[in-house]
């Protein structure tokens, strides 16, 4: 039996080096190795033999399998190889054919712009802070200055949510601006402190060429002892030079926040006109872009600051308006439409 082995593996071994192709590897794979292939008979013979010849015979059977199965590995592998530099050589490598697309995504002009401003405000020596898209009333309105009641709501139709505990109903929103965080950061940091807290914020209104119920703010509070209106002017139109430079126009108006005194309104020359009057800055030449103010002695007082020693600013700006501004898009509600081909171009 060990004699057949022997001659099984010569003659395997002999005409596999003599195949030429894929085919007849197959073939002769079949011949040796498959299921009614010679050397698997032998090994399914092996239980009739008696027990010593068994053991040896069955090892030697064994070792030819390994070395049949490797041997055969490696011819694949060669002969693979050699028929592709035959293909190569006969067809040649077509270098005109155009590659295989890579579509790759790309961050939404609205992140990108996100990015840009805290980027500025960090040089600046601002912090960036997040905070969440669910707020309390008492953060949103209360804590701000705006009780119950209080007509300054009207300024921002809200989105509230259901909730109620054991204890009875508490009142939760959607925020409708960043500045609720001003009263979170201001309870948990002490002064001085200069931080920009980007976010998501919501409104119950309907949408036109520069309103979503959807949008984006960026809150900025520098709290300290010796700041003025000066502090905050000065920093708005270093950041207004780098953002647009230097021939942009920027005005500042009193405007009126509950939580700021004095408030101002921030706005810059429109694009599109020049400051002449169109459709995008209804006629008016400007594009307010965002509120602003000294943080209201009664805001600081509720988180326990004192009025006497610290002095504030504040301001939220509008961050797809600033992305309005800087690519001259005429109309806020493509932002959110999804439309390929306005995103692709950022
Ligand atoms: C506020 O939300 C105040 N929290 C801003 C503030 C912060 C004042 C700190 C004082 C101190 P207002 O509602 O004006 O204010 O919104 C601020 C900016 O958000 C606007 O100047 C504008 O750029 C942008 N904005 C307001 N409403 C919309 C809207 N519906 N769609 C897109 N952008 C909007």
């Amino acid at each position: 039996m060990l004699n057949t082995l022997e001659e099984l593996k010569l003659r395997a071994t002999e005409e596999l080096e003599a195949i030429t192709d894929l085919k007849e590897l197959e073939a002769w794979r079949l011949r040796y190795l498959g299921r009614k292939g010679s050397l698997t008979r032998i090994l399914r013979g092996l239980g009739l033999l008696p027990l010593e010849e068994r053991r040896v015979v069955g090892a030697q059977a064994n070792k030819i399998k390994e070395l049949l199965e490797r041997s055969l590995v490696e011819r694949e592998r060669l002969l693979k190889e050699a028929e592709l530099a035959r293909h190569v050589e006969v067809a040649g490598i077509d270098v005109t054919l155009p590659g295989r697309p890579f579509p790759q995504g790309g961050l939404h002009p609205t992140t990108q712009m996100v990015r840009e401003i805290c980027h500025i405000f960090e040089t600046m020596g601002f912090q960036v802070v997040e905070g969440t898209d669910v707020e309390w009333d008492y953060y949103n309105f209360e804590a701000l200055n705006i009780p119950k009641d209080h007509p300054a709501r009207d300024m921002w139709a809200t989105l509230w949510i259901d909730y109620r505990t054991e204890s009875g109903e508490m009142p939760m929103l959607l925020r409708t601006h960043t500045s609720p965080m001003q009263i979170r950061i201001m309870e948990r940091m002490r002064p001085p402190l200069r931080v920009v807290v980007p976010g998501r914020v919501y409104r119950y209104e309907a949408t036109d060429a520069t309103h979503e119920s959807i949008f984006y703010q960026i809150e900025g509070l520098a709290v300290d002892e010796t700041i003025t209106l000066a502090d905050l002017k000065g920093t708005l139109f270093e950041f207004s030079r780098r953002l647009f430079g230097r021939e942009r126009q920027v005005r500042f108006r009193c405007d009126y926040f509950p939580f700021v005194e004095p408030g101002v309104e921030v706005a810059i020359d429109c694009f599109v006109c020049g400051g002449k009057g169109c459709r995008l800055c209804n006629e008016t030449g400007w594009i307010e872009i965002m509120g602003a103010g000294m943080v209201h002695p009664d805001v600081l007082k509720r988180v326990g600051y004192d009025p006497e020693i610290y002095t504030g600013f504040a301001f939220g700006l509008g961050v797809e308006r600033i992305v309005m501004l800087r690519h001259g898009i005429e109309d806020i509600r493509l932002f959110y439409a999804n439309d390929l081909r306005f995103l692709r171009q950022f």
